[in-house]
């Protein structure tokens, strides 16, 4: 029997050239570990492994291409937008390695349905969501590769991401807002923030009876801490809030507002030849929160700050027209704006903001450039080799430009600061580059995600995939190398270096995600690893059960009809890869237990009558074979 405390668990660092022999070592023993089954299962194992494993741990070659069996260089978090999800992607090759579930309920590992991504979701939380930004915690400006941060639009929720297991770890829901949608984190001197727009301005107190006072409605700026996911503190503006970015000083964040006439129409939102880059700054509105200069709003105790015009909190920056994106270059020296309904972008220098707050200098005057792209300007990337790259929707184009130049032109010189217009397919909305939003930027690739692929793939009935492009951007050109589909509707991503990114290959027996049901277990008077047994509570029934490929440590278990199931499965497997499920088969429920993993689910035993489960997620040669009988007696 495996020992829960035994920490020495085959962790396999994917660069140790060792590690396939490790791993096939590992499954050879795990597939010719029961003499009885080994005829069958090195046959079927055999080829099982071959296709599982890859033959060379390599990484991808310089020209882009990533061979069968070769690494990627780098991950990237995609979200998934309406999906409500995260995806992992690999690059350059632009393989979908993962999928995170966090706003959305997924059948596979069972996230919605278990007591453990219950817990984290909260009592009754909406099963919808509409992720749109996916940004890693960093220290002094470089990812640190800890946690992956995404907002959700559609339930005004921000939520965590482990990056050690690759699954979602908390959900907090903002209070007093509607619509959380830019969402960057504090880069220096680490992530103790992160940065969320609330988009909607609202009537506050939202009791229906001030709604025609549309003049007096309001939205926030959030700052969550990113250790306890508490909201720390909100901040009023003006106008409501679109993106955001932070700078690398740790002082201030800004954010963008396409709504800067407090329209609730289309029309009304456009009227203004100029909206405004809201600057926040992070040391005042910290010194006013510890000051007790704020207020409360009903329903929650999170201090309330004024940041409207005249605040000393903030600082607004008129910028034309609808600004959308807001992007700070890896050198820190300048964020860029990206006009959306103006053809321009707008520069502004970052080591002016001092100046500013202690009102030296005009506003206007930390622009230092405002030049000239093309149509439909949203959002920008850097190569941390002094060139930017915007995305222009209307024109479908990713243009290259010249950050310096661009200021030189701005100032009267006669110099062209557009470097290449690559034509992408079509309606581009962000790009990234690699490693593009910390110091770090490396000026590889760069990601343009698309809105439309039109005529690029196959046809799929009237919906159509999204067209994700893969370009070079290494030499002095940029070249398209990939068109990569995906579904609904990557607004943004990250990509980090694999270098960042440590995941584990089992769970941590000692894992929080599931401390909860073990506390549960103990005071059932169970040990998950060794016991497998019923526990009757009233009319609840606790089922505790291990699992080791290919079968559960119980075959079958009994109970009465209108009980109250809950199913706990620790998976004992040690061996990488080697998932189990649990699926009560016609009663909605099923899961993901990974190795080392403990997992539950909840459900009535309402049929009376013989009632299957089985192993959902394939693990052996007699997977098919892992099953067993819940017996309902009628009542
Ligand atoms: Cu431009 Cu939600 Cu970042 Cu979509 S947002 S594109
Ligand atoms: Cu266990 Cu399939
Ligand atoms: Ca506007």
């Amino acid at each position: 029997m495996i020992d829960p405390k035994d920490k020495n668990l085959p962790e396999i660092d994917a660069e140790d050239p060792k590690a396939t022999e490790h791993v096939k070592v590992s499954r050879r023993l795990f597939l010719g570990g029961s003499a009885a089954l080994a005829g069958v299962a090195s046959t079927f194992g055999a080829g099982m492994g071959s296709a599982l494993l890859p033959s060379t741990a390599q990484a991808a070659s310089a020209d882009g291409m990533v061979g069968p069996g070769e690494l990627d260089e780098y991950y990237g978090f995609w979200s998934g937008g309406h999906s409500g999800e995260v995806r992992i992607l690999g690059l350059p090759s632009m393989r979908e390695l993962m999928r995170i579930p966090v706003f959305n309920v997924d059948s596979a590992t069972g996230w919605g349905i278990t007591n453990e991504s219950k817990a984290i979701l909260g009592e009754n939380a909406p099963m919808n969501g509409d992720s749109h930004h996916p940004h890693m915690s960093m220290t002094d400006g470089h990812y640190d590769g800890k946690y992956v941060f995404i907002n959700d639009k559609a339930n005004t929720r921000v939520a965590r991401i482990r990056c050690d297991i690759m699954k979602t770890d908390k959900i907090t829901t903002i209070p007093n807002c509607q619509a959380i949608h830019g969402l960057r984190v504090q880069k220096v001197p680490h992530t103790k923030y992160v940065f969320a727009n609330a988009e909607f301005r609202i009537p506050h107190p939202n009791n229906g009876l001030n709604m025609d006072d549309v003049p007096g409605y309001y939205t926030l700026f959030n700052g969550v801490d990113a250790e306890s996911m508490d909201v720390a503190w909100q901040v009023i503006v003006d106008g409501n809030l679109d993106n955001t970015d932070a700078d690398y000083t740790g002082k201030y964040a800004f954010s963008t507002c396409y709504n800067s006439e407090g329209a609730i129409d289309l029309t009304g939102s456009m009227k203004a030849e100029r909206d405004h880059l809201v600057i926040f700054n992070i040391e005042r509105i910290e010194a006013a929160v510890k000051a007790g200069q704020f207020i409360t709003l009903p329903g929650s105790d999170v201090p309330v700050l004024d940041g409207r015009k005249g605040s000393e909190l903030t600082r607004y920056v008129p910028v034309p027209k609808n600004p959308h994106g807001i992007n700070t270059g890896p050198d820190g020296k300048y964020a860029v704006a990206n006009g959306k309904l103006s053809p321009t972008v707008t520069v502004f220098q970052l080591d002016k903001f001092d100046a500013l707050f202690a009102n030296e200098i005009k506003p206007r005057d930390t622009v230092v450039a405002e030049v000239e792209l093309g149509l439909g300007p949203l959002h920008t990337a850097f190569d941390g080799r002094g060139n930017a790259y915007t995305t222009l929707f209307i024109d479908s184009q990713v243009c290259k430009w010249d950050v310096e130049k661009a200021i030189r032109a701005y100032n009267g010189e006669n110099v062209d600061y557009i470097v290449q217009k690559l034509d992408v397919h079509y309606q581009p909305g962000h790009n990234h580059t690699t490693m593009g939003e910390t110091r770090d930027a490396d000026g590889k690739y760069l990601v343009s995600l698309q809105k439309f692929s039109k005529d690029r793939f196959l046809q799929c009935g009237p919906l159509h995939a999204e067209n994700d492009q893969l370009i070079d951007i290494s030499g002095d050109e940029m070249k398209l190398i990939h068109d990569g589909p995906t579904y609904a509707e990557p607004h943004d991503c990250m990509i980090v270096h694999r270098s960042k990114v440590k995941t584990r290959k089992l769970y941590d027996r000692e894992d929080p995600t599931f401390a909860g049901t073990i506390a549960m277990a103990k005071a059932d008077g169970v040990n998950v690893h060794t016991d497998n047994k019923v526990i009757r509570d009233g009319n609840k029934v606790r089922v505790y059960m291990t699992s080791i490929a290919p079968s559960y440590g119980m075959n079958e278990f009994t109970v009465k009809q209108g009980d109250e199931v809950t199913v706990v499965v620790t998976n004992l497997d040690q061996i990488e890869d080697v998932t189990h499920g649990f699926c009560m088969v016609n009663h909605g429920v099923q899961m993901e237990i990974s190795p080392q993993q403990t997992a539950s689910v909840t459900f009535m035993a309402d049929k009376p009558g013989v009632q299957w489960f089985y192993c959902n997620w394939f693990c052996h040669a007699l997977h098919m074979e892992m099953r067993g009988r819940m017996l309902v007696e009628p009542a």
